[in-house]
């Protein structure tokens, strides 16, 4: 077992370093031109209408969106109303070589940590109709200190250090499990221009309609 993966809930898989420096430089200049097209912005929860400390943008069919109305996923720009971009080829390779899951991803969440401050609060991604395909992240940047726990707010976590170039895979349980962002380590990489760190998840939005992975009763 790789080192961070003991202990963690089955489906969790740690890939650090995955992306080499090469990759890591042409997936950055991909997404700036990626938010060209779809310029970041920054969401507010829902109810209360606060800002998060994140910007955030999409890409792929379905981008997901919070705001004062709740959480949701859209095929468009709250801002701009445009559709989103395509989710880009070397992502769309990275889901095919890792992910073990026959359709393609819908989403393509792009956070920007911009801010010194910026965190994520403790979270389960749950606005999916269908959990069946693991959650891919990449991290780029400023290495992110990341707080992973099990599938009930209650109950233990654990801290890991997520650095520019690391691939984390969440399937199975760990599809469900909280988790956050407590924060950064400020300038711990040159990569991005300005300084940060930008995380990218893929996922799966709606089930599987014909064959593939989805069970046919
Ligand atoms: C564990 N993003 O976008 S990535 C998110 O670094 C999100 O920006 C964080 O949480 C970030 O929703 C963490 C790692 C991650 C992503 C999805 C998960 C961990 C996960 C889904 C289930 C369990
Ligand atoms: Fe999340």
């Amino acid at each position: 077992m790789r080192k961070g993966e003991d202990r963690m809930l089955p489906g969790f898989r740690y890939l650090p370093g995955h992306l080499d420096s090469t990759a890591q430089k042409n997936l950055t200049g991909t997404v700036f031109e990626l938010l060209e097209a779809a310029s970041p912005y920054r969401p507010t929860m829902p109810g209360s209408g606060r800002p998060l400390s994140i910007d955030m943008s999409n890409a792929g069919p379905l981008g997901w969106l919070t705001d004062r109305h709740g959480y949701r996923y859209s095929p468009n720009h709250p801002e701009t109303g445009a559709p989103w971009p395509p989710i880009p080829r070397a992502l769309l390779e990275l889901w095919d070589d890792l992910a073990d899951f026959a359709a393609p991803p819908e989403c393509c969440l792009v956070n920007l940590y911009r801010d010194p401050k910026a965190r994520l609060g403790l979270h389960r991604d749950s606005d999916e109709e269908t959990f069946e395909a693991p959650v891919l992240s990449v991290s780029l940047g400023d290495t992110a200190v990341f707080r992973v726990g099990g599938t009930t707010r209650r109950g233990s976590t654990r801290s890991l250090r997520l650095a520019s170039g690391d691939v984390v895979l969440l399937g199975g349980e760990a599809r469900r499990a909280y988790h956050g962002i407590d924060r950064l380590l400020w300038g711990s990489s040159r990569l991005i221009p300005g300084g940060g760190r930008i995380n990218l998840t893929l996922r799966r939005v709606t089930p599987v309609s014909e064959s593939g992975q989805e069970s046919q009763h």
